[in-house]
């Protein structure tokens, strides 16, 4: 005899930010979920994080990995709600015991993107004035940045995407802000984008471009149900990526860019350290040929199979010397704490 079906629940409870890009993120995924199950109703909960409360501070300088997931993961341990989204680049890539990551969405553009103040319009990053102050927080974009460009100044900007532009604009602090592609898209901001940085400028954060799905591991109605959303090449590519991060020891705020894509049948992925000045770094890449028909393997044998890639990628990058290149930034961002 097969065992029964799980019931298909009648309400679903969502976790979600409150910032409208988080929102936007996660209608995303009720969606799609609406589309397929509507016979289902997906609630949607919003919640404040330790990232949204503190603004005034640049992220590395709170010194906690989970800054944008941890109200919502203990929401979602006590059942408050039956999945959260994420962006994915916000979840460590170690997870609370007894949570998974149920999807990874089809990724969207995962590169960085320069915004200029109106009164540089027409100018690119190659040519802002020499002094030139950026806007951002990200340890990862500041380092390659200083190394292409060792003539522009670095700011910390923090708050939502909305209070960041408004910032820009208005406060006469920045000559640019350089942020996630994706997230202007999203928001409707395509019009803001100056200048899109490529990988040789500027690689991406570990999971940037791709929403997030997580869940309590031990939930098979829900996890099943959230089969669908999964798209086999993100799974690939994130997987790898997170699994390169993993291997220097984690962490969403580290100098560590990558870049990945699944092309002919192969995923490539490179992976770089960086010394907080920029002037260090450690590279490296690997292609690997997927398995034969890849596409009608299960997510769990491509996720195996990129893990195994990342890891690669990951002990090769230290055994040319970026762990300690890592144990200094860490040590510098945590005196600068002081
Ligand atoms: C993480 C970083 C930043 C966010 C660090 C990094 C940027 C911080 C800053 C891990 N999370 O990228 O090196 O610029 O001060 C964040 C954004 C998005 C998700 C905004 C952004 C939207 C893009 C996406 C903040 N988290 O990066 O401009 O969904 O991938």
């Amino acid at each position: 005899m097969s065992a029964s079906p799980d019931p298909l629940p009648s309400v679903v409870r969502v976790g979600s930010r409150s910032s409208e890009l988080a929102l936007i993120q996660t209608r995303t995924i009720t969606d799609a979920l609406e589309k397929l199950y509507p016979q289902i109703t997906f609630e949607i909960v919003t919640m404040k994080t330790i990232g949204d409360k503190i603004l005034d501070k640049a992220l590395p300088s709170i010194g906690q990995t989970n800054l944008f997931t941890k109200e919502l993961e203990v929401a979602l341990s006590v059942k408050e709600v039956d999945m959260i989204t994420h962006s994915l680049k916000d979840l460590p890539t170690t997870l609370p015991p007894g949570m998974t990551i149920s999807v990874m969405h089809k990724r969207g553009n995962s590169t960085d993107a320069l915004v200029l103040h109106p009164k540089h319009s027409g100018l690119q990053i190659q040519t802002l004035p020499k002094e030139g102050v950026i806007g951002t927080s990200s340890l990862r974009r500041i380092a390659q940045l200083k190394r292409h460009f060792p003539d522009l100044l670095f700011k910390t900007v923090r708050g939502n995407l909305n209070t960041r532009l408004k910032k820009l604009d208005e406060s006469g602090e920045y000559d640019a802000l350089v942020l996630a592609t994706v997230g202007l898209e999203r928001m409707g901001w395509h019009g803001r984008i100056s200048q899109e940085l490529d990988q040789s400028v500027c690689m991406y954060a570990v999971g940037q471009g791709a929403i997030a799905v997580e869940t309590r591991s031990d939930d098979t109605a829900i996890n099943k149900l959230l089969l669908p959303l999964n798209d086999l090449d993100t799974v690939i590519c994130c997987t790898a990526e997170r699994s390169f991060l993993h291997c220097l020891g984690g962490g969403c705020s580290v100098p560590v860019g990558v870049y990945s894509a699944v092309e002919n049948g192969s995923l490539r992925i490179e992976g770089a350290v960086f010394s907080l000045d920029g002037k260090e770094m450690v590279e490296d890449a690997i292609t690997v040929r997927l398995p034969d028909g890849y596409s009608s393997l299960s997510l769990l044998d491509c996720s195996t199979f990129a893990e195994k890639v990342g890891r690669d990628l990951g002990g090769s990058v230290l055994d040319k010397g970026a762990g300690p290149i890592l144990t200094r930034a860490k040590e510098e961002v945590q005196s600068a704490q002081q």
